[in-house]
Formats: C-alpha cells, structure tokens, sequence
C-alpha cells in the first residue's frame, strides 16, 4: 500500500517535471536551430548568422534632436524629431518623391456583387495617372464583406508575386492572399501588383513610374523602386477615401519581403495607413542594418541597385555611420499600428533584428502609451507577442507569407481596427 503510494507520488513528480519541461519549452526564446544554421553556413557563408558574431554596435539616438535636443514629451516628437527622421530616411535610404503634378483617376472596370458565392463584392478599379499625354494604370483588386456592417478596415497587400496568387475570380487560391478567409472575418481585402507602379528591375529608373513623373536629372536622394511602390499603395488609399464600403481610416498595409519593407516606409510616409504589417522584410526594411546578420547593406545594394536612392550606397559596408537605423523607421509608424513577423528558416532576413528594430522603437511608441512594453528576449516560436500597437510573431518554416501569419495579422487587427 505504501509503496503504491510512493509510486504514484513519483509519477505525479515526472509527469509534473515532463509538463514544466514541455511549457517552459514550447516558451523558450527563439533562437536558430542548429540544422538551419548548419544548412546556411555549411559553404562558408561570406554572410554571418551567428548571434555572437554580431558586432557590438550604437544605434542613432531616437529621442534627441539633430541640434541635441532631448525629445521627452509627444509635442516635441511630431513637431520636430519625427520630420527630421522622416528626412533622414528620404535623404539616405529610400529617396525623395518628385513633387511632379499628375492627374489622378479611378474607374471601376468591375464589379460582382455575387463574388465568393455571395459573401463578397468584387470591384476592380483602374487607378490612372496621367502627365503630359502619358498614362500609367495601377490595377487595384477588392473584396468587400456582404455579410458586414458597412465601413469596413481593410488590408491591402502589396503583391511582388504576381497574379497566380490574387486571381480576382478566384479559381485559384493562395495563402499568400487568403482572400476568403479574410472576408470571413468582416475586413475587406485588396492588392495591387507593385510592378504596376514600377517593374522591378533595374532600367537607369526609365520605366513606370519614375518614367512618368522624373522631371529633372537624377539626384543623390531621388526616389528608388521601393519608394515608388511605397507611393502607389498611397494611391490605392485615396481610392479607398471615396469608397463608402471601406473604413479608409482602418487601413492595413501588408508586405512580405522587399513588399514588406515598402509596407514600413508606405506607412511612415503616408500617416494615412493605420497599421503596417511587414512580413520577413529584413534588411533594409524591418532588421536593423548594423547588425550585419544574414543579408548586408552592401550586398542589397549590389542585387537591387535600384530599391534605394544612390545615397544609400554611402552605407555599404559602413552601417555604423548611418545616420539612422530601422527602430526610427517602425518609430515613424507610432502611434499607429506595427506588425514585424519572421520565419525561423529565414535567417537571411534577421528574425531577431527585427524584433529588436520594434523593440528599440518602443520609447517613442510610450510617449504615446505608457503601457507599451516588450521584453528584449526574443519572443518564442509560433506565439504572437502584443503590446498595445505593437505586434511580433516568428512563424516555424521557410520564407512566405501564409494562412498562419494572416491568420495572427487579423488576430492583432481585431484589437487596432475594429
Ligand atoms: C531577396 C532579397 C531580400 C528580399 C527577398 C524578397 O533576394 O535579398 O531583401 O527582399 O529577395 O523580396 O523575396
């Protein structure tokens, strides 16, 4: 009898300890596993993905003006710190939009108020931009909840896919625009193909866009593909404004991976967005460029030498005399919305810097609201992190945008737009 008793006591002990062991696991920081990182070094990566290979670093002062002056309080943020940040970043990284004059019109090409089997309404509207007897045509696609009271939020993605996976009629479906699962959660959801507004690749900056509205030579600091695309999701918001189905102050912007990082610098440039959601954008997008893990500053400037402004260039293999680093880019966003979601294959894009980018931008996100906090330690894998406007999560797997990451994207929506 006795003995009975001890067994049970023991084994009430190991299924106690296995328990711990399997919750204090499941919240285990995150940190690359040993088969990823032996998959991306096994050549001798010229790249680093070793966390104690990260070099000690400063980043520039978020709260401290360009004369040196303390920023303490939101007044002096929106009046003086976030304009000269704002130019920082237009001077350095992605460049400047030509104040160009163009004309601007939406057509609605069409429309089906039967779309999804009666769930949604499909529009399909032309944005047209016009100067000077030229035109370029930015196709906007959206869905628009029946079964909701009307204005909606809505998410608009950037796609840098291509149209196998936005099929307006939808015989093709994809996660990476999860249409009908969002309409089943009451938001609209639309896209645009960002080669609409600038093909992505590097012609000297002749063609959409910059074609259009370039006026003068090329400077240091003229816009870059990014920024392009950047201001064309702005177009797709000033439809959104004479849309009555949509709650155009209830507008997310997603992107995922070079569409990511044009989400951040699309919301930091147009505080019309609420939220941006940028997905696996990594270097010069979500990770903080000092850290030099996985892709460089360098090496994008060699791959996509069309992305930034020909300053950004200054900063190839110079990170640390930068004058800004990607916290005051998700600073730009405060107190609006920001969503940073990794993938832990995805060691090219520095999960953990850019978590660390949300993390370092949170003092001027407490000016805000004080109850703001996340913890420097890296969030665990697959378990969403929120604070007030803040939100991280690192999903397992390879680089893309899925059911699971939009699935957490609206879970962090229903708390900011509805
Ligand atoms: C990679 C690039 C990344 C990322 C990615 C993508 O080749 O190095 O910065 O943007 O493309 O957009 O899929």
């Amino acid at each position: 009898m006795k003995s009975g008793i001890t067994i049970n006591v023991i084994c009430t002990l190991i299924l106690a300890v296995l328990n711990l062991n399997a919750y204090s696991q499941a919240d285990e920081s995150w940190k690359p596993s040993k088969e990823t990182l032996d998959k991306l070094t096994g050549n001798q990566s010229e790249f680093n993905y070793f966390e104690d290979k990260v070099p000690e670093y400063k980043l520039p002062g978020l709260l401290v003006t360009n004369d040196g002056k303390k920023v303490d309080n939101i007044e002096k943020w929106e009046k003086t710190r976030r304009g000269e940040i704002l130019e920082l970043f237009r001077t350095n990284v992605y460049g400047r939009v030509p104040s160009t004059k163009y004309n601007r019109s939406f057509k609605l090409i069409n429309e089906d108020k039967k779309a999804m089997n009666g769930n949604a309404t499909l529009r399909q509207v032309d944005i047209t931009i016009e100067r000077g007897g030229r035109s370029l045509d930015i196709h906007l696609t959206l869905f628009v909840p029946n079964n909701a009271a009307k204005p909606v939020p809505a998410f608009l993605l950037i796609d840098n896919r291509g149209p196998e996976n936005t099929d307006p009629e939808r015989k093709v479906k994809s996660e990476f625009w999860p249409a009908e699962e969002v309409i089943a959660r009451g938001y609209a959801i639309a896209v645009f193909s960002n080669a609409d507004v600038d093909p992505d690749n590097f012609d000297d900056f002749k063609n959409g866009i910059h074609g259009l509205l370039d006026n003068e030579e090329r400077k240091p600091d003229s816009w870059g593909t990014i920024a392009a695309w950047a201001w064309g999701a702005s177009r797709c918001l000033d439809y959104f404004e004479t849309d009555k189905d949509i709650d155009s102050k209830k507008v997310a912007v997603v992107g995922h991976s070079r569409g990511g990082k044009t989400a951040l610098w699309a919301a930091a440039e147009d505080q019309r967005f609420a939220m941006a959601v940028s997905n696996e954008s990594g270097c010069g997008g979500a990770a903080l460029a000092r850290r030099k893990y996985g892709e460089t500053v360098a090496r994008i400037n060699n791959s996509f030498p069309h992305w930034f402004c020909m300053n950004y260039r200054k900063w190839s293999d110079n990170e640390d005399s930068m004058p800004v680093d990607m916290h005051m880019l998700m600073a730009l966003i405060a107190p609006r919305a920001v969503y940073v979601s990794s993938a832990s294959d995805d060691l090219w894009a520095d999960p953990r810097g850019s978590y660390l980018s949300l993390y370092y931008s949170l003092p001027v996100f407490q000016l805000y609201d004080k109850k703001i906090v996340l913890s420097e330690k890296m969030p665990p894998l697959n378990k969403q992190v929120i604070s007030g406007k803040t939100a991280y999560h690192i999903r397992d797997g390879a680089h893309n945008m899925l059911l699971r990451d939009w699935n957490w994207f609206m879970d962090f929506g229903d708390t900011i737009l509805k």
